[in-house]
């Protein structure tokens, strides 16, 4: 019998508000604070129902990183205590955010707890974040994040049961008698295996055997970052799907990835963007620290940017068996992501939502029956197969496209843009800014654009001339439930439809990172092959002088360019 459930005294602290995937702060933050982790995990629980908790179960999972197996330790004791029922846990904690979706959704769970912080570095001096999601599998919408965040700020103590110690590695069940409870119980289980059982649902494995391993298979290139996605491509696509063992590089996950950022994109990814460069593979991916995210590269190292990858999804959709059976009931984006999916869904007559950046604003639109197929900028992708988004789906997708249309990724894009015209999008990072100066510069450009001369104001860089047609801070009302969220972001929208966005990132843990995106429609056949660099450089020339960032932030240039 455990002893009596001890209610532990602690104080409350005051910044424990989930950012736009959860509560992202230094490790240090999380281990030197007393009683910081536990206030946090309380604080999801207490969002729970007491009388809901007697039956019910939560799915935990995290992405290897520093402090994953502490928190997890702390989850199981915390749970115990304030009696919920049943904890599913990925083997040696290990779960990609996409998987612990999937979990969610196929045991009925009444949530989880993700331990990641995704793409941001770990090890001990790197960062760690906790996320709780909901039992559709998706984030905690901002209703429910507001609420952990009211409770934390007023914590005077947290349940916990500190004998309790499981065992992650094994696979299988063990109960524990917890006080008045029914008997609580912990079951581990493999960490890929409801997951890859979805995805042999959704696509035609034969086909994509035939195109990894059959005689006229092409070559490809996995770079799973030391994350978390690591056993998946080795289990799916090695073992099942047949491609050679060393096509898929940095598959065991690492408290540290390896002392990299586990971010997909050209400037953290460019171990990948270089040997693809070598010629040596027809196609190459790269995932986050969660294995939500995703690079696309072709030969010799084709970029594909994310806004055009869920927009050439979009526009091959059919041929995914999947939405063969469920249809395709609209398309979305986050507001910065650019338009080329808008393209897609005006010549296919297809419904398209425009939500803020974050994934926790699809969930609604999928639970609804209103959207199949969305996707952001910073390399997410995804469909309404789970709730969060998929960084190995989006890869079986591409491949997919590439089994039945037998072209190169670098054709498929080109034909795309011949069809569809193309969107030049790009988007520069200014990573740990000084947070005073980033604020008072998006507070100085707002009071700039809401002046009532902007609206007509006319901007010229070299040769171009905009006029700005709209100029506003994003809102959006969610059309479900009409709840509204404010400030999601400053746009500049000209008469052409080109648009400068400017917004402070809500993942970062240290200063404020500054997002600059643009966004540029050419449908003329001879000006789409052109480089995004160059055909964007008047309008990142116009926005860097209206917002004055570089007088303002004391930054010549940006962190990270994609
Ligand atoms: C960033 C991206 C956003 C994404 C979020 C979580 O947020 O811009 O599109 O949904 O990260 O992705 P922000 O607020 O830093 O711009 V993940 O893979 O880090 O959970
Ligand atoms: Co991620």
């Amino acid at each position: 019998m455990e002893k009596p459930r001890p209610a532990v005294e602690t104080k409350p602290y005051t910044d424990q508000k989930p950012g736009t995937s959860g509560l992202r702060k230094r490790v240090t933050v999380f281990q030197q604070n007393q009683h910081y982790a536990e206030n946090f995990i309380q604080s999801i629980i207490s969002v729970i129902e007491p009388a809901e908790r007697q039956a019910a179960t939560l799915v935990v999972g995290g992405d290897g990183r520093f402090f994953m197996k502490d928190a997890i330790q702390l989850i199981v004791q915390i749970a115990a205590a304030n009696g919920i029922n049943h904890l599913v846990i990925g083997q040696n904690g290990i779960m990609s955010t996409p998987a612990v979706s999937c979990v969610i959704r196929k045991i009925k769970a009444v949530g989880g707890i993700i331990l990641t912080a995704s793409h941001n570095p770990g090890g001990p001096n790197g960062d760690f974040g906790i996320k709780y999601n909901i039992s559709s599998g998706g984030p905690a919408p901002e209703g429910i994040t507001n609420k952990i965040f009211d409770i934390s700020k007023n914590l005077q103590e947290y349940l916990i049961c500190p004998e309790l110690k499981v065992d992650l590695s094994k696979i299988g069940k063990q109960t524990f008698e917890v006080d008045t409870f029914k008997p609580f119980t912990v079951e581990i289980v493999d960490s890929v295996e409801a997951y890859a059982e979805m995805l042999r649902g959704i696509f035609d494995f034969a086909a994509l055997k035939e195109l990894l391993s059959g005689p006229n298979h092409i070559n490809v290139r996995l770079d799973a970052m030391h994350g978390v996605v690591g056993p998946y491509v080795k289990k799916i696509v090695c073992e099942e799907l047949g491609s050679p063992a060393n096509s898929a590089v940095n598959c065991v996950p690492q408290e540290d990835f390896g002392g990299h950022h586990p971010d997909p994109n050209l400037t953290y990814a460019a171990d990948l963007v270089n040997t693809m460069k070598g010629g040596e593979y027809d196609f190459g991916a790269a995932f986050d620290g969660d294995g939500d995210r995703n690079m696309v590269l072709g030969k010799h190292g084709f970029f594909v940017n994310p806004s055009d990858s869920v927009a050439v999804i979009a526009a091959n959709i059919t041929g995914i068996p999947y939405f063969q059976k469920t249809g395709v009931k609209g398309l979305a984006r986050s507001m910065p992501t650019s338009g080329a999916l808008d393209n897609v869904a005006k010549a296919l007559k297809m419904q398209l939502y425009e939500t803020p950046t974050g994934w926790k604003f699809f969930g609604n639109l999928m639970d609804a029956g209103k959207l199949s197929l969305c996707g952001e900028e910073s390399f997410g992708t995804g469909s309404d197969h789970i709730r969060e988004k998929d960084g190995l789906w989006a890869v079986l997708a591409w491949l997919s496209i590439l089994a039945t249309r037998k072209q190169s990724v670098e054709e498929i894009m080109k034909d795309h843009w011949q069809k569809f015209g193309r969107n030049f999008f790009t988007r520069y990072d200014y990573e740990e800014v000084d947070s005073d100066a980033a604020n008072k510069m998006i507070k100085d450009l707002e009071t700039t654009m809401f002046d009532a001369s902007f609206v007509g104001k006319k901007f010229s860089s070299g040769d171009k001339t905009y006029e700005v047609a709209v100029a506003d801070n994003f809102a959006y009302t969610d059309p479900v439930d009409g709840s509204v969220s404010k400030n999601q972001g400053l746009r500049i929208i000209f008469s052409d439809g080109s648009r400068i966005i400017f917004r402070l990132s809500g993942t970062g843990s240290a200063g404020a990172t500054i997002r600059l995106y643009i966004d540029s429609y050419e449908k003329d056949p001879q000006k789409i092959y052109q480089d995004p660099q160059v055909m964007l450089a008047p309008l990142v020339d116009i926005a860097l002088k209206v917002s004055q960032l570089q007088e303002k932030t004391g930054r010549t240039g940006p962190t990270v360019i994609t």
